[in-house]
């Protein structure tokens, strides 16, 4: 069983229109483990970073100045496989391709205004948790129900 860790963040846009309840309820009722969570506007710096593979495209300066525009709710969950099916619980980035049931045709209607990030490989996983959280900032804890999820 691969316990794995990915990195979710719920964008400004989400942010604002109350969505952070709602999709922290979709991991948890899942069974995936929270291990760290913040609210942060984050910095063209860290977002430079983060966004890394989509330097000089077309909507990069959008999608920064986006991001950047109100606080972030950057979380860090753990479990199964949770890198794929994360990405599967948000939904295709394009609007017309995501599927009532996840979260982005749920919540969405936007390319740009999509509601949430979610890591896209293991090694990208690896690369923004640590760029966006101290090591401190990552809780080690047991919980009872494990049994009953695996
Ligand atoms: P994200 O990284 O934000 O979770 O989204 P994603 O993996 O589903 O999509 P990605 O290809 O990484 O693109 C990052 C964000 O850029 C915006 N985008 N605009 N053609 C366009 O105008 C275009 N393509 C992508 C989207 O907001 C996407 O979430
Ligand atoms: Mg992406």
């Amino acid at each position: 069983m691969s316990q794995e860790q990915t990195f979710l963040a719920i964008k400004p846009d989400a942010v604002q229109r109350g969505l952070i309840g709602p999709i922290i309820t979709r991991f948890e009722r899942r069974g995936y483990k929270l291990r760290a969570i913040k609210l942060i506007v984050p910095d063209r710096s860290l977002l430079e970073k983060h966004y890394d593979e989509h330097k000089g495209k077309p909507f990069f300066e959008k999608l920064v100045g986006f991001m950047g525009s109100g606080p972030v709710c950057a979380m860090v969950w753990e479990g199964k496989d949770v890198v794929k099916t994360g990405r599967a619980m948000l939904g295709a980035t394009n609007p017309l391709n995501s599927a009532p049931g996840t979260i982005r045709g749920d919540y969405g209607i936007d390319l740009g205004r999509n509601v949430c990030h979610g890591s896209d490989s293991v090694d990208s996983a690896k690369y923004e948790i640590n760029l966006w959280f101290q090591p401190t900032e990552i809780q080690q804890y047991d919980r009872a129900i494990e049994g009953w999820i695996y």
